[in-house]
């Protein structure tokens, strides 16, 4: 049997953190998994040093399932950010183990491939609509299939998904959170306009999405999915925050772009009226965040069961380990929808080696064993930790307000 030998948390820094577990067997092989947690990295890193690691150390990291219902049933304190993504961290890394001891890609051992490649959407964003537009037009030269459109709101001096950078985007970007202005009414004005002026620059044959992230009442998300229907978007994401889920049938009543929603989600129950009430279309809860491939799985099962797809979040967060294990899990499910994709910037490529690629708006694992995507320790290692922060938002009156 492949027993677990040691175990250890490398936190890296290439312009964003990235906290990674290796898991090390008697066999020699070793497993990586991405337990990123934007803003709260180090809580997770100590959860998995101080408190998980040694819990592992003898075990056969062969028995994934029985490894997982240790460390979620076994703590007593079940779900939340923290404890889901130190979880998610092991059942990755004991997956990538597997695969390697099999001689086989990750997606062999989830069923085999249900498709050629999982399509994804890139980011479109700029400061105003036009810049928008040309930013998507690029995308659209680049082969996507899918494109999310962000776009600066006029009178708001900044808002989410606008980057600085013209090609990456990092919102944790402070080592004490910024502050961000916000004014529904100017946005909801400023969205409609956007997707007509993208349906007539890009044509129809390409996808395009839009986030919200969760700023919106039930009854003012109903209004901009309306707003939007003309234009046919793929989806209109976190319309509003998730915590009150009846909220999604309200949204529902107004309208039918498609909802998706779960980026925030750690666990299966998170998702179980939103998917079971069919209030959504798409569940977005990805490898890191929800306990990793093996729950993941268990959420699509049971999304797959209410006409639910899946559709990762993918942001620059989560961090290349992260990525592939996602892409594997993309092309085996049968109830895949689209897979969000940030290229990472060149430092943290370097310091990640991954056999995934993109081709034609579609991204594709590999078939290296495993996971396919290593970490240099070395290179690593000249990246010490940063503090940073997401931003908040506040209301122009003051009110703080969800970011
Ligand atoms: O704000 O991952 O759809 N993507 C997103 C992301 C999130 C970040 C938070 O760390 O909403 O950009
Ligand atoms: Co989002």
């Amino acid at each position: 049997m492949p027993r677990i030998t040691a175990a250890r948390v490398i936190v890296t820094c290439p312009g964003r953190n990235f906290v990674t577990l290796k898991i090390e067997t008697e066999a020699g092989v070793y497993g990586l998994g991405d337990a990123t947690l934007n803003g709260r990295e180090l809580a997770v890193a100590s959860y998995l040093t101080d408190h998980v690691i040694p819990c592992l150390i003898g075990r056969d990291a062969h028995r994934i399932e029985d490894i997982w219902q240790y460390l979620y049933k076994g703590c007593y304190w079940r779900r939340g950010p923290v404890t889901m993504s130190a979880i998610a961290a092991v059942d990755t890394a004991l997956w990538d183990i597997k695969g390697k001891l099999a001689n086989l890609p990750l997606y062999q051992l989830l069923g085999g491939a249900s498709r050629e490649g999982a399509m994804v959407y890139g980011h479109a964003n700029g400061a105003t609509l036009e810049a928008t537009i040309e930013n998507a037009l690029h995308y659209k030269r680049l082969g996507y299939r899918a494109i999310r459109l962000q776009s600066g709101v006029p009178g708001l001096a900044s808002t989410y998904g606008v980057s600085k950078d013209r090609y990456f985007y990092e919102p944790a970007d402070a080592d004490l959170p910024t502050e961000n202005l916000w004014s529904t009414e100017k946005y909801l004005r400023s969205v409609p306009p956007l997707f007509a002026a993208a349906r007539e620059a890009l044509g129809w044959d390409v996808h395009l999405l839009h986030d919200v992230h969760h700023r919106l009442t039930p009854i003012e998300a109903g209004r901009l999915g309306k707003d939007l229907e003309p234009y046919r978007p793929f989806w209109m994401e976190d319309a509003v925050t998730a915590e009150n889920q009846d909220s999604f049938r309200i949204i529902r009543q107004h309208t039918t772009t498609p909802l998706a929603v779960g980026e925030i989600f750690n666990s299966i129950w998170d998702c179980k009226q939103l998917i079971e009430q069919q209030l959504i279309d798409y569940i977005r809860a990805t490898v890191v965040h929800a306990g990793g491939i093996t729950h993941l799985r268990r959420i699509a099962a049971f999304a797959d069961m209410h006409n639910v797809r899946t559709g990762c979040h993918g942001a620059t967060d989560l961090s290349p380990v992260c990525l592939a294990a996602a892409l594997h899990f993309d092309i085996s499910v049968p109830n895949f929808g689209v897979q969000e994709y940030m290229r990472h910037t060149a430092e943290t490529d370097a310091i990640f080696p991954h056999g995934y690629t993109f081709n034609d708006g579609m991204m594709h694992p590999g078939d290296a064993p495993g996971l396919g995507v290593d970490l240099d320790e070395v290179l690593a290692g000249n990246y010490p930790y940063q503090r940073a922060y997401l931003p908040v938002n506040r209301l122009e009156d003051g009110t703080l307000f969800s970011w």
